[in-house]
């Protein structure tokens, strides 16, 4: 750690600097001299600042924190992470957009990387996964197209930050393995109301070795305290303008007002025995295991307490390898994980420039590390002695290998007898059961939301023939989610899928083969799915706009901040400009955003105090009303004391005295009630016609 605080400037030859505003010139109005090392260390260290961004995964945050366990898993795992409930394991997590570039809006429709570094005593074991429980493809070999068919089209470079394309949809409706992925793209959780709102998933089978050398199959899970919660598309599209590091900041904020995001983390455990148990393969990436089948067994809790010093430093140059990993865990064969195993290390190589990329700080495991490879671009070790290689006699037979009994890894002996063959299993044919369950457990304001995202998505496309393609496959997974996208489409839905191109090109798109129109049934539905099912018991850390200006009853705003304060709320005066306010008690209150500055969708809750000074002055900037009529339109929850009712009066909706999430005059308590639902979307058809 470098602290500047107290300190003389220097070169990086540790040279002190008397100047560093400027060059060195012949004469004040004369030429710069070549001589001026100054001026060149400065320049040469800044035209080399950047280094090539992430391929995928490219706009992060992240943040540090510590994992602790409940309870012994000895029973599953010798991992010490696992079965020592007296540590406090560090770790490092970047949470992350897949598709966009780094400087990318946070709001983009996508899938969330969820990748966590544990710096455990035994070394660091990184479970590198994402916010849904699924992967778009059943096998490494297609990573590259998946990823070039989502990305911005190579000759315009457009769109950025999009699936919404013609590229995408060709590829995915030519790749039914992607409809599961897919379909969960479309839903509220590819649009999270905060990084510290969503849930994260190993994805993979993993496995778990117990002291005995025994295995159990797991999955890993990471479930949010405050729950799984979503913006609205329309909320999205225009954060994205309003404040595009929306989940940065918010995340960067919670940390720094001590509110600590956490999750559990919870494992779905299957036993060896049971690997042929289910409809499905458990070394199929594109295939959850639901949890009313195998209940996720909750384990430990990750809280994150730490924001990075530097966000380079850290943020950008740490690198997640999911072949890091500690005794007590294994891999698969997933298919997808096998690639993954090579792909990590080989990008940070382009990446980090050096295959000593683990020495940088943010990289560095826990216990010394002592082995034979040296030398390359930035090695900041010194190695010493006369031997670098193994078995050596010279330098006393070190290092020398560690025994199993001590800790040494040993990979799991899982046993083998097959043919070198390049194809896929029979067991991961089965594109259409999932999706289709997925869908099935959605509310209905979950379902809309996906029928509204698959219109967008698709009528953003201009080839016809995709649309249908993707239309005819949406058919099969629920006629009547295919039917309301079709009608928004303007478009029927084709009676089959046009063949001929797929059959020309060899693509593993024969339909038939993925059991379309014979899905199958093993469980009617999986509540554990659904946001509608998620935690609806707090309102820590929403942020709740107060619309105030000069003359607003303090009574009223004191009543209603302790109330909120009280549960941890955050609460935010917005006033018609900045500086402060003075209360009809002539005290003056500080505002903490002017109107001119903030939007509405940026906000959980509205409250607006009485005062009639006061409301005479948001009624005279049309930006309040636009304010209050969008935080009806995205179903938030609304109070107004007094005066402030006539915000309502004069907003879009004439039927809100009937809403059950807008309150006049009420004790803070239904409203606080309220907020903790997040959102009432039973209001959202009466609301259709407002207009912003
Ligand atoms: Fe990644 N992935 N991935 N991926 N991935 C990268 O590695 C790749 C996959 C995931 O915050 C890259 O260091 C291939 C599944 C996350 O730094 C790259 C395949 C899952 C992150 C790469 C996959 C992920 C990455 C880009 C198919 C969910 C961000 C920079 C075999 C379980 C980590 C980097 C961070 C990053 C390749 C599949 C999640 C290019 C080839 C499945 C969260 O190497």
């Amino acid at each position: 750690m470098v602290e500047s605080a107290g300190e003389e400037l220097t070169s990086r030859q540790g040279l002190k600097i008397n100047d560093t505003n400027n060059s060195l010139k012949t004469g004040v109005r004369g030429a710069t001299l070549l001589e001026d090392f100054i001026l060149r260390e400065k320049l040469h260290s800044f035209d080399h600042e950047r280094i090539p961004e992430r391929i995928v995964h490219a706009r992060g945050s992240g943040a540090h924190g510590y994992f602790e366990l409940y309870e012994s898993l000895a029973e599953y795992t010798k991992a010490g992470l696992f079965t020592d409930t007296s540590r406090k394991t560090p770790v490092f997590v970047r949470f992350s957009t897949v598709a966009g570039s780094k400087g990318s809006t946070d709001l983009a429709r996508d899938v969330r990387g969820f990748a966590v570094k544990f710096y455990t005593d035994e070394g660091t074991w990184d479970l590198v996964g994402n916010n849904m429980p699924i992967f778009f493809i059943q096998d490494a070999m297609k990573f590259p197209d998946l990823v070039h068919s989502v990305k911005p089209e190579p000759h315009r470079e457009i769109p950025q930050a999009a699936s919404a394309h013609d590229t995408f949809y060709d590829f995915v409706s030519l790749t039914t393995e992607t409809l599961h992925n897919q379909i969960w793209l479309m839903s509220d959780r590819a649009i999270p109301r905060s990084l510290r709102m969503m849930e994260g998933f190993g994805i993979h089978t993993f496995r778990l070795i117990n002291e005995e050398g025994q295995a159990h199959f797991v999955k890993f899970h990471w479930k949010p305290t405050l729950g799984v919660h979503s913006v609205t598309w329309d909320e999205a599209v225009k954060i994205s303008g309003a404040d595009s590091d929306f989940h940065r900041r918010d995340l960067w904020d919670a940390i720094e007002a001590g509110q600590y995001p956490e999750w559990e983390l919870g494992l779905q455990i299957v036993p060896e025995a049971d690997e042929h148990k289910y409809d499905f393969d458990l070394l199929d990436p594109t295939k959850l295991i639901p949890e009313e089948m195998v209940p996720v067994k909750i384990v430990g809790k990750m809280t994150l307490n730490k924001n990075p010093e530097n966000f380079f430093a850290e943020t950008e140059q740490v690198a997640f390898l999911p072949d890091n990993i500690v005794p007590g865990i294994d891999f698969t064969n997933d298919p997808l994980l096998q690639g993954r195993l090579f792909t990590y290390r080989d990008t940070q190589l382009s990446r980090l420039g050096s295959p000593n990329f683990h020495q940088i700080p943010i990289n560095k495991p826990v216990p010394p590390t002592y082995n034979n490879q040296r030398d390359g671009h930035m090695q900041t070790e010194i190695p010493k002695g006369q031997t670098a290689y193994f078995p050596n006699t010279l330098g006393g037979g070190c290092p020398y290998q560690a025994k199993l009994s001590e800790g040494g890894f040993e990979a799991y002996e899982e046993r083998i007898d097959a043919k070198k063959i390049r194809a896929r299993s029979e067991s991961f044919r089965d594109h259409f059961s999932q999706p289709a369950l997925f869908y099935r457990s959605l509310t209905d304001w979950e379902k809309n939301h996906v029928i509204e995202a698959y219109a967008f998505e698709l009528g953003k496309c201009t080839h016809q023939h995709i649309q249908k393609r993707m239309l005819w496959l949406i058919d099969q997974i629920d006629e009547n989610l295919s039917k309301q996208v079709a009608q928004k489409l303007g478009l029927d839905i084709p009676d089959d899928i046009e063949r001929p191109i797929n059959q020309a090109i060899g693509a593993d798109s024969n339909v038939e083969d993925h059991q379309p129109g014979k899905k199958k049934i093993y469980l009617d539905e999986s509540p554990a799915l659904s946001q509608g099912n998620t935690v609806f018991n707090t309102i820590a850390t929403r942020q709740i706009a107060v619309l105030a200006a000069d003359g607003f009853s303090r009574e009223d705003f004191n009543a209603m901040k302790e109330a909120l304060e009280e549960e941890n709320a955050v609460v935010r005066v917005i006033a018609p400009h900045g500086g402060q306010i003075q209360c009809d008690e002539g005290v003056n209150q500080e505002i903490d955003a002017s109107i001119m500055t903030t939007e509405s969708v940026l906000y959980d809750a509205v409250y607006i105090p009485g005062g009639a000074a006061s409301i005479e002055a948001l009624l005279n900037k049309a930006k309040f009303l636009k304010f209050i009529n969008e935080a009806i339109k995205h179903c938030k929850a609304i109070a107004a004391d007094g005066a402030g009712e006539q915000l309502l009066e004069n907003s879009h909706f004439n039927n809100y005295k009937a809403d059950g999430a807008i309150f006049v005059n009420e004790k803070p308590q239904a409203f606080i009630k309220a907020i903790a639902k997040h959102r009432h979307w039973d209001r959202s058809e009466k609301v259709e016609g407002i207009p912003v």
